[in-house]
Formats: structure tokens, sequence, C-alpha cells
């Protein structure tokens, strides 16, 4: 089982996708084991974004995702790393595809609505950034119906 770290970004909540949002994951079939809603403080927002630091975008998109709630997810299953981006889709909300979070709800590249970890690494960084006090351990009932 892997975990991965999923957040809800500014545009999402404003829009009042919350709701739809979790819901996918929910029905997919991965595990909740973290969930809290803060608006990100700038060293967090950084942290988080350091690997595109040197890019042209990055002031706006710290500018971004500190102007006022996110909702933080971990989500658990196998393979969730990969399963999560592919319930998100690509990154422009204008080349997603249909289906997916960005291709069903999204018309920018910025405004994306959604994060989610890219590799193994990325998602325990990022775990532990967001999720510093730990996460849930707790047996789902349904798992046993959602993997053979
Ligand atoms: P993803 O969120 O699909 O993993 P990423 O890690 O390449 O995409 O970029 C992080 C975020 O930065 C992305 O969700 C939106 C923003 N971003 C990326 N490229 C951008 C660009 N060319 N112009 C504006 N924002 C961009
Ligand atoms: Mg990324």
């Amino acid at each position: 089982m892997e975990t991965t770290y999923v957040m809800i970004k500014p545009d999402g909540v404003q829009r009042g996708l919350i709701a739809e949002i979790m819901g996918r994951f929910e029905r997919k079939g991965l595990k909740l084991v973290g969930l809290k809603s803060v608006v990100p403080s700038q060293e967090i927002a950084e942290t988080h974004y350091e690997v595109h630091n040197e890019r042209p975008f990055y002031p706006g998109l710290i500018k971004f995702v500190t102007s006022g709630p996110v909702v933080c997810m971990a989500w658990s299953g196998k393979d969730a790393i990969t399963v999560a981006r592919t319930l998100i889709g690509a990154t422009n909300g204008r080349e997603a595809n249909p289906g997916t979070i960005r291709g069903d709800f999204g018309m920018d590249m910025g405004f994306n609505m959604i994060h989610g970890s890219d590799a193994p690494e990325t998602a325990a960084f990022e775990l532990g950034l967001w999720f510093p006090e730990g996460l849930m351990e707790w047996d789902q009932t349904i798992t046993a119906w959602v993997y053979e």
C-alpha cells in the first residue's frame, strides 16, 4: 500500500468543489488517512513548491496557494500515487482528459484546483510537510470489497 498527498487548492475551495473532488477519491476506493483545511503560510507554500523556485510562474504560484484555504488530504491504496494522478489529470485543464478532475472542471494551467504527489519521494516529503502530526491508522471495512 502507498500513501499520497493530495491538496485542493484555493480555487477548488472557492468554487465549491471540495465535496465533488473528495468524493471521486472516496468512490475510487482510496482510503482517507489524513484530512484538514488550512490557509497555507508563505513558508509551507515555498517549501512545498521548492522544486519550482527558479520558474517564472513561481511567485504567482506562491501568492495563489497562500490566498485562502486549501484542503490537505492523505489517501492510501495500491499504487495510490499513480491512481491519484490519473484521477487528477494533466496540469493544464484545457488539455486534461474528460473524466479527470482537471478535465471536467478546469480551464487553466495555474488555476488547476488540485495537487497530487508525483513520486514516492515527493509523497513522503509532502506528507511530512503538511501532516507533521502523522496520519490516521484505521481499518476500513470496505477494503475487503475493493481488492480481490
Ligand atoms: P502538477 O500540479 O500537474 O504536478 P507541476 O508540478 O509541473 O504540475 O507544477 C506545479 C504547479 O505549478 C501546477 O499545478 C500549476 C503551476 N504551473 C506549472 N507550470 C506552469 C506554467 N507554465 N504556468 C503557470 N503555472 C504553472
Ligand atoms: Mg507536480
